[in-house]
């Protein structure tokens, strides 16, 4: 096992993420160890977001990784491996879990795990990456302003015992990552496409403030977005640069 070789808990921190880089900066750490809290006062999502969790409900982590193997230029490959690993833990207690491009998952249409990676690129190596996953276990309630959170408990009605999901989703992580080095890279990209939510169903997406119709059909190693317009046209879009609309 390299993902959950060591367990660090602490009762609240700003951020797993933020702690992880730090103890990445004092000295090289056991690779696969996980840093993980009850609350986060200042909890990170992508470009300044903030990720809400209730103390105690939910599963908070992050994991620190050295993958010596993968191209800075292939590092989505990294988020696509642990995407699945959380479907595959989401798999074993409810359906209908998808990934929602680039970097959530989703049930049906709500987000009930979000991922922020972390890479410090040294050349054309990364050095060290932390992997941050904040997945909603046992919270029923959300903030007004985030209508779409879910939980496993707000779908499944039961509750849950946090550690032993922790568990479980290390191993499904850890399984994931040993297949991203060690094995056919092809196929996780393969298996992350055919996880996507909406892949190959006809919606309205916006580009650069003008909305259009169209279709998923692929994402490159590199993390980018294809999608077929109505016009027939294929493009290629990076994070950032297209925005679900219905
Ligand atoms: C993410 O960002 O989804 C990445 C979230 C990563 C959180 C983990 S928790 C452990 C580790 N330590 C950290 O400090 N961070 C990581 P983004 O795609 O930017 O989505 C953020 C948006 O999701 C917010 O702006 C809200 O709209 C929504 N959101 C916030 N909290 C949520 C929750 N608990 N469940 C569902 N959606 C949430």
């Amino acid at each position: 096992m390299i993902i959950g070789s060591k367990l660090l808990f602490y009762e609240d921190l700003p951020s797993t993420n933020t702690q992880a880089s730090r103890l990445l900066k004092e000295k090289v750490q056991q690779e696969g160890t996980v840093v993980y809290t009850d609350f986060q006062t200042a909890g990170r999502g992508q470009t300044g977001n903030k990720w809400e969790s209730g103390k105690g409900k939910n599963l908070l982590f992050s994991i620190m990784l050295y993958p010596d193997t993968i191209l800075p230029e292939d590092q989505f490959m990294i988020s696509m491996s642990v995407s699945l690993g959380i479907c595959d833990f989401l798999d074993s207690h409810l359906e209908g879990a998808t990934i929602k491009w680039p970097n959530d998952n989703y049930v049906k249409n709500d987000k009930i795990a979000g991922i922020l990676i972390e890479n410090s690129i040294m050349g054309d190596k990364i050095e060290s990456c932390v992997t941050g996953i904040g997945l909603n276990i046992n919270q029923v309630t959300f903030p007004t302003e985030i209508p779409n959170a879910v939980s496993l408990k707000k779908v499944t009605g039961k509750e849950y015992t946090p550690d032993q999901c922790l568990n479980e989703v290390l191993s499904r992580l850890d399984f994931r990552y040993r297949q991203l080095l060690y094995d056919d890279r092809a196929m996780i990209r393969s298996e992350y496409v055919s996880r996507l939510y909406r892949l190959n169903e006809w919606h309205l997406f916006r580009r650069k403030g003008s909305i259009f119709s169209g279709r998923i059909t692929d994402v490159l190693s590199s993390g980018k977005l294809i999608i077929e317009e109505n016009t027939g046209k294929m493009s290629e879009f990076g994070f950032r640069e297209i925005e679900y609309v219905r």
